[in-house]
C-alpha cells in the first residue's frame, strides 16, 4: 500500500503513535508518505519506504494566523496525485480530520477516490474536541472519515457521549516496541543518581496542567519523608517553572532533577522503581506503557484509559483524580517491600506484551484494507 499520514510532528503521543506506525508500516513493505509542518521527532533515519512532505507556511501580512489547513489540504493534494496514495491517515481530529475530508472531497472533483481515516487519540475528543469551538467541526469531520479509531475503549464510549456519531468506531490500542522500550543494565546511571542506593521515581509528560506534575511533587514529598529516594521529572513545557518554585516550597529540591526532553527515555526507566502517572484525563497512557515494558510498576489515576493499561493491584495501583494521599500509600506500599515490588515488576512487563507492536500493527493492516475496499466497492 502507498500511505499517507498526518500528524503533530513534536513530542505528543499522537505524533509518537503515528511515526511508530508509519515506521512498522513501512517494515512491513508499504510506503508511508508523512505530510505535515516538521519532521517527525522519532522520523530520525533513512529507510527506502520512508517518505517526508513538509508543507510550508505561506507568511502574508493579513493573515495574523496562518491558514496551516489550507496549506496542508493543497500539498495533500498534490502528493496523493503524485505518488498515487491510496489511503490517508490523520492522528489528531483537529484539524486533520477536517483537511483530510476537504482534500478527499477536492480529489473527488477530479475524478480521484481517496480513503480517509481518522485516529482519534485524546484531547482531540476530551479537553479540546469537545468544546464549542471545535464541537461542531469535530463531529462532523468524524462522520465523513471513511474509518475512524479510538486508542482505548474509554475514549470510544466519550466520543459516543460527547458527539452524534454514525460511523463504527474501532478501538486499537496503543503499542509498543520491545526492540527498544525493554529494561537494560544501567547501573552506573543509577549510581550517579542515587549513589546512596535511593528508590528512583519517574515522570515523563509535557508539563500541561492536565497532567497535574504538582501531584506528582506531592505524592514524592510524602515518600522522601518515609524512604530514601530520588525523582525524575522528564519534559519540559508550560508548567516547569511552577513545579520548580513547588520543590523549592515543599524542600525537595535536592532530591529532584529536571531533566528537560530526553530522547532515550528508555534509558532513564531502566533505572527507576516506580512510574507515577496523576493525570487529569489520559485517553490511554503511552507513558505509563514504556514503563511498564521496562519492567516499572505505575501509580496512576484511574482516569479514562489508564486502568485498560495498569491494572490496579497488579502492574501498579490506580488513585482517584488528585488523592495525592492514596497514591504516596500505593508507592510507600511497593517500596517499602521488595518481594512485592518485584512481582509487580514482572506483572508491569507481561502486561505490556499484550500491546505488543507486533501484535497491535497487523490491527492497522488488515482495518487499512477493510476501508480501502469499502471505499472503492461504495464507489462500483
Ligand atoms: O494530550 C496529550 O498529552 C498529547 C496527546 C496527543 O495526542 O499528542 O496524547 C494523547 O494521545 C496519546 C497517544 O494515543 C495517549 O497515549 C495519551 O493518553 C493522550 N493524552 C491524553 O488523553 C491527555
Amino acid at each position: 500500500m502507498n500511505i499517507g499520514v498526518v500528524c503533530y510532528p513534536t513530542f505528543g503521543g499522537s505524533g509518537v503513535v503515528a511515526t511508530e506506525l508509519g515506521i512498522a508500516m513501512a517494515d512491513m513493505g508499504h510506503k508511508v508518505h508523512f505530510i505535515t509542518y516538521k519532521r517527525p521527532i522519532r522520523l530520525s533515519h533513512f529507510h527506502e519506504n520512508l517518505f517526508f512532505h513538509e508543507v510550508s507556511s505561506f507568511e502574508y501580512p493579513l493573515f495574523e494566523y496562518p491558514p496551516y489547513d489550507t496549506v496542508l489540504a493543497s500539498k495533500l493534494v498534490d502528493v496523493v496525485i503524485h505518488e498515487k496514495l491510496d489511503v490517508l491517515h490523520v492522528h489528531y481530529a483537529i484539524p486533520h480530520a477536517n483537511v483530510a475530508y476537504l482534500t478527499k472531497k477536492i480529489l473527488e472533483s477530479k475524478g480521484i477516490t481517496l480513503p480517509t481515516i481518522t485516529t482519534l487519540h485524546g484531547t482531540d475528543i476530551t479537553l479540546v474536541g469537545h468544546d464549542q469551538s471545535f464541537a461542531p467541526v469535530v463531529q462532523f469531520c468524524i462522520n465523513k472519515s471513511d474509518g475512524v479509531t479510538a486508542v482505548s475503549n474509554q475514549l470510544k464510549k466519550q466520543t459516543l457521549e460527547y458527539f452524534d456519531i454514525k460511523k463504527e468506531i474501532k478501538v486499537i490500542h496503543n503499542f509498543i516496541d520491545f526492540k527498544r522500550f525493554r529494561k537494560v543494565n544501567k547501573d552506573h546511571f543509577r549510581k550517579a543518581i542515587a549513589p546512596d542506593g535511593e528508590r528512583i521515581l519517574v515522570h515523563t509528560s509535557n508539563f500541561r496542567k492536565v497532567k497535574r506534575v504538582d501531584d506528582v511533587i506531592h505524592v514524592f514529598k510524602r515518600i522522601v519523608d518515609e524512604v530514601p529516594a530520588k525523582l525524575l521529572l522528564i519534559g519540559d513545557g508550560p508548567e516547569r517553572l511552577h513545579l520548580e518554585e513547588l520543590c523549592r516550597e515543599l524542600d525537595t529540591c535536592q532530591h529532584t532533577r529536571f531533566l528537560g526532553k530526553q530522547d532515550a527515555i528508555e534509558e532513564l526507566l531502566a533505572i527507576a522503581d516506580l512510574f507515577i502517572l496523576p493525570s487529569e484525563t489520559e485517553s490511554f497512557g503511552l507513558a505509563a506503557l514504556e514503563a511498564m515494558a521496562c519492567e516499572v510498576p505505575v501509580i496512576s489515576t484511574n482516569t479514562g484509559g489508564l486502568p485498560e493499561v495498569n491494572i490496579h493491584g497488579e502492574t501498579g495501583f490506580l488513585s482517584d483524580i488528585g488523592d495525592v494521599d492514596d497514591m504516596a500509600k500505593n508507592a510507600l506500599l511497593l517500596l517499602k517491600d521488595p518481594e512485592l515490588l518485584s512481582k509487580f515488576r514482572k506483572n508491569a512487563l507481561a502486561r505490556a506484551q499484550i500491546f505488543d507492536v507486533d501484535k497491535v500493527v497487523p490491527e492497522y493492516e488488515a482495518y487499512y484494507e477493510e476501508v480501502i475496499a469499502s471505499v472503492l466497492a461504495a464507489k462500483g
